[in-house]
């Protein structure tokens, strides 16, 4: 039987795939300030924050902008964003993301939502999942982004389990850094050659099962 006593979860690119939405929010934000944002950017700003994803595109289209303009900017992505994430349904959880998180509850694990998007309770309302987790920590929680272990530690806390008793599921590089900076274990959700400073990587939660948690 494994240790593990409970299981922490990011949200975007584990549970469901918004990228394609941010995506389309910060094209739409680079292309009215005259340039343009591809694809292979957008990877960039997996698991960032939104203040700091908007510094790195306003960095990519070489523009300057003071505090409160980007305050504003954010905003406005963030209308857009909202506009496409309120269509979500629960066909669009990742393959496999809830049967695993309910065999974790089932077998007595405890769960959590570790997450640096501020929008995490409506994407968790419009998927049907916000039942599913004995706590949710998300950008709205946390004053420090990952890696810093911030957001898995409260989410620890809140379940009162050592942080040596948790694992946390992630898929930017930035959050498997911050699983390990917490004394957490880690599965990485994505490329082995992405996301090796993971305990163990599997593609996607329907490759996940108990019996892979055992030896963590
Ligand atoms: P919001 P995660 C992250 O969520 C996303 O991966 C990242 O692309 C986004 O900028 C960030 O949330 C903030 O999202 O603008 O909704 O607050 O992967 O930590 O669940
Ligand atoms: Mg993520």
């Amino acid at each position: 039987m494994s240790k593990i006593k409970a299981c922490i979860f990011d949200l975007d690119g584990v549970i469901v795939d918004t990228a394609v939405y941010h995506y389309k929010a910060w094209k739409r934000l680079a292309n009215s300030l005259g340039f343009d944002f591809t694809e292979e950017q957008n990877e960039k700003l997996k698991g960032v924050s939104r203040v700091k994803s908007l510094e790195l595109i306003l960095q990519w289209g070489g523009i300057t902008k003071t505090d409160t303009e980007k305050e504003a900017l954010a905003t406005e992505k963030n209308t857009w964003y909202v506009d496409m994430i309120n269509q979500m349904k629960p066909n669009e959880i990742l393959p496999g993301a809830r049967e695993f998180v309910q065999s974790c509850r089932d077998a007595g694990i405890k769960t959590a939502l570790g997450s640096a998007s501020k929008n995490s309770g409506m994407i968790l309302d419009k998927i049907g999942m916000t039942a599913m987790f004995d706590a949710i920590i998300d950008g709205n929680k946390v004053s420090k982004a990952k890696p810093d272990p911030e957001v898995f530690l409260k989410g620890a806390g809140e379940l009162h389990v050592a942080p040596k008793d948790c694992v946390v599921f992630e898929d930017a590089i930035a959050g498997v850094e911050a699983a390990i900076n917490g004394g957490m274990k880690v599965v990485g959700i994505g490329s082995p050659q992405v996301l090796g400073e993971a305990d163990l990587v599997v593609s996607g939660l329907s490759e996940m099962s108990l019996e892979k948690l055992k030896p963590l």
